[in-house]
């Protein structure tokens, strides 16, 4: 059987970690694609000679031309540019919009059959216009962010626990931002549930509601500390963990930017909600019955995702 191609669209710091891991988890061929040029190239050959010592077999190759995607299996979107001190919102959404024109575009021309992962910020607004602009059906273009989210507050938790990160299981539904729904009706310590297990541990209930806060602003955290440049390592194994569910059709259910018609109350909205990934892409949006203040919460979040739609529509005609 023919290895499957993996194409990363930007090759930054995110980029450059997507393509190792895929690499030492032998998931398929690499195209590593920026505008950048030399810098994909000089990426590619360094993770290459990784191969000898780290014993993976996987082609990594650079390029600067959409045609080198040709029939990728997953294409992972990271290109784009973050945001720099005085630049505002409308700004940086101005420009993303138009890098998800052109790599919408490059898709479409050159991998129109790839499930496709957006990790461009702001997310929920670049996922929905890279879907627009590439024309490819709702069920193959989905935003990573909720596994990381997830994530984030798994990892305080069990720090907070002291328990194993693996019998943590972390909920977060909603937009990528201040506002997403840290959700602890679903979030269980192995299966006992977070404000339970807080009981019987001796953690105040507004210690838990820390945790929540901190894992809102987790991705600003990292922004602080780091000085130059956002979160890598994690947003990367995160989007290779939906990779992999989709070539090995796994059906994880995973919280993503999924395209929501009809749950939720949501008409044709790209939101973090728990999403079954397979063979077919997302498969299936998991409504979940919500109490009414995490009805209330998602409601925030979704308002704020739709006045993004709304300033990209005003941004770009072709949106409107
Ligand atoms: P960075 O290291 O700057 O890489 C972005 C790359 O995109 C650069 O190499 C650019 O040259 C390239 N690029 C710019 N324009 C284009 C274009 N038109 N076509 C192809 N490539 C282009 O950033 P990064 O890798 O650290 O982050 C990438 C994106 O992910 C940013 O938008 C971040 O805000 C976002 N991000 C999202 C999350 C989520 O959880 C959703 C987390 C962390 C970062």
């Amino acid at each position: 059987m023919a290895r499957k191609k993996i194409a990363l669209i930007g090759s930054g710091m995110i980029g450059g970690t997507l393509a190792h891991l895929a690499a030492k988890k032998e998931m398929g061929d690499i195209v590593l694609f920026d505008i950048a040029e030399g810098m994909p190239q000089g990426k590619a050959l360094d993770l290459s000679q990784c191969g000898p010592v780290e014993g993976f077999d996987a082609k990594i190759t650079g390029s600067n031309d959409y045609a080198d995607i040709a029939g990728a299996d997953v294409v992972i979107v990271t290109a784009g540019v973050p945001r720099k001190p005085g630049m505002s919102r409308d700004d940086l959404l101005g420009i993303n919009l138009k890098v998800m024109k052109a790599v919408g575009e490059g898709i479409k021309n050159n991998a129109p059959d790839a499930f496709v992962i957006c990790i461009t910020n702001p997310l929920d607004a670049m996922v929905w216009a890279l879907r627009e602009f590439s024309g490819l059906p709702h069920n193959k273009v989905v935003g990573m962010a909720g596994v990381l989210d997830s994530a984030r507050f798994a990892t305080f938790l069990a720090w907070e626990f002291e328990c194993s990160v693996k019998d943590v299981n972390a909920f977060v539904l909603g937009g990528h931002g201040d506002t997403m729904v840290p959700v602890k009706s679903y979030t269980t310590i192995n299966g006992i549930p977070v404000d339970d297990y807080a009981k019987i541990k001796g953690v105040s209930a507004s210690r838990i509601d820390e945790i929540v806060d901190r894992t809102r602003k987790g991705g600003g955290e990292i922004v602080g500390l780091l000085g130059n440049g956002s979160a890598y390592y994690a947003p990367a194994t995160s989007a290779i963990s939906m990779a992999e569910a989709y070539l090995g059709d796994q059906k994880r259910i995973l919280p993503c930017a999924s395209y929501v018609e009809g749950k939720y109350g949501l008409d044709g909205l790209y939101v973090g909600v728990p999403t079954v990934i397979g063979a077919g892409g997302t498969e299936e949006v998991i409504e979940i019955e919500l109490s009414d203040e995490e009805k209330g919460n998602l409601k925030v979040s979704t308002d704020a995702v739709e006045e993004l739609l709304e300033a990209c529509k005003g941004l770009d005609s072709d949106l409107a």
